[in-house]
């Protein structure tokens, strides 16, 4: 069987996404260039960097995933982008056609990693279920988009391709490859030099990591996680949204968001750290 032919629903009318999704299968990640304009990116990339000075102020508002490298998780709102995101014909149709017809949209939010960051070790993001290293389905996925022109001097992203089938369950948190693995990713790495209005569609469980960063110039990169029913990464992350915005959201996108309808916001504290890199590697 090919992997499309694993795909439970028909992609996006009029989208042929079945090559992309072979390649997905495949290498644990695609791209599609030019998805989005740079001025839409350069919008993206002012709220990142807005969220972030509110989020490093707070305590838990922003995790460390190593020396000057921070996640945070943001509110969909507090994203202008997020309908356009959610709505955009790829997004949606790889969503649905490697989740299936009732994917859900759990996490949003990005991760930046700014001059000093430094070389992560390998790893995945989650332990994989047994649907992936027995029957190797992607149950879930992360959705990047840059906030800048990556260079290589900005810590480009390195991912391990076919990785995503790895068992793992012997590696640390069965996240962390031992040292010894590790020359079993270099051989198959590769960096990534996404440009604004890029996005890129992967498993999270395909075995990557941020490398070194001496630029000054930052690299925020936004991360849209969805999930097939029953993968249970919603249970990590708290996503939360005003009554008047939810109401204005399209019904597609309300069909797929798991969140709670609050009447004010709070502040997102994350439940999703990754212990393994919290204090850095190298
Ligand atoms: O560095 C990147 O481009 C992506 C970062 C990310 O999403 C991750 O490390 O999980």
């Amino acid at each position: 069987m090919t992997a499309s032919a694993l795909r439970t629903a028909p992609p996006s009318p009029g989208l042929d996404l079945s090559a992309d999704v072979d390649t997905l299968y495949r290498d644990g990640i695609v791209g599609r260039k030019g998805a989005f304009s740079r001025e839409w990116a350069g919008a993206m990339r002012e709220d990142m960097t807005t969220a972030f000075w509110e989020a490093i102020q707070r305590p838990g508002g922003a995790v460390g995933r190593g020396p000057r490298r921070w996640y945070v998780e943001i509110h969909p709102q507090a994203f202008g982008g997020f309908v356009d995101l959610v709505t955009h014909p790829w997004i949606a149709g790889m969503a649905e056609a490697v989740c299936g017809p009732d994917y859900q949209i759990v996490e949003i939010g990005f991760d930046t990693p700014f001059q000093g960051a430094k070389r992560q070790p390998w790893h995945r993001d989650f332990p994989s279920p047994r649907e992936s290293y027995e029957e190797r389905r992607i149950t879930s996925l992360a959705f990047n988009l840059t906030g800048v022109d990556v260079t290589p001097d900005m810590g480009p992203f390195e991912i391990a391709p076919g990785t995503q089938w790895d068992d793992g369950r012997e590696w640390k948190h069965e996240m962390f490859p031992a040292q010894e693995l590790w020359p079993r990713f270099e051989e198959r790495a590769v960096k990534k030099y996404p440009q604004m209005g890029d996005v890129s569609c992967r498993s999270a469980l395909t075995v990557h990591r941020g490398t070194p960063h001496p630029s000054p110039i930052a690299r925020p990169v936004l991360v849209l996680g969805v999930d097939a029913p029953g993968a249970g990464h919603a249970e990590l992350h708290d996503l939360m949204v005003t009554q008047d915005y939810y109401d204005a959201l399209p019904q597609s996108v309300r069909d797929h968001l798991v969140c709670r309808v609050v009447d004010k916001l709070v502040p997102v504290t994350q439940k999703h750290d990754i212990e393994g890199l919290v204090m850095g590697a190298e």
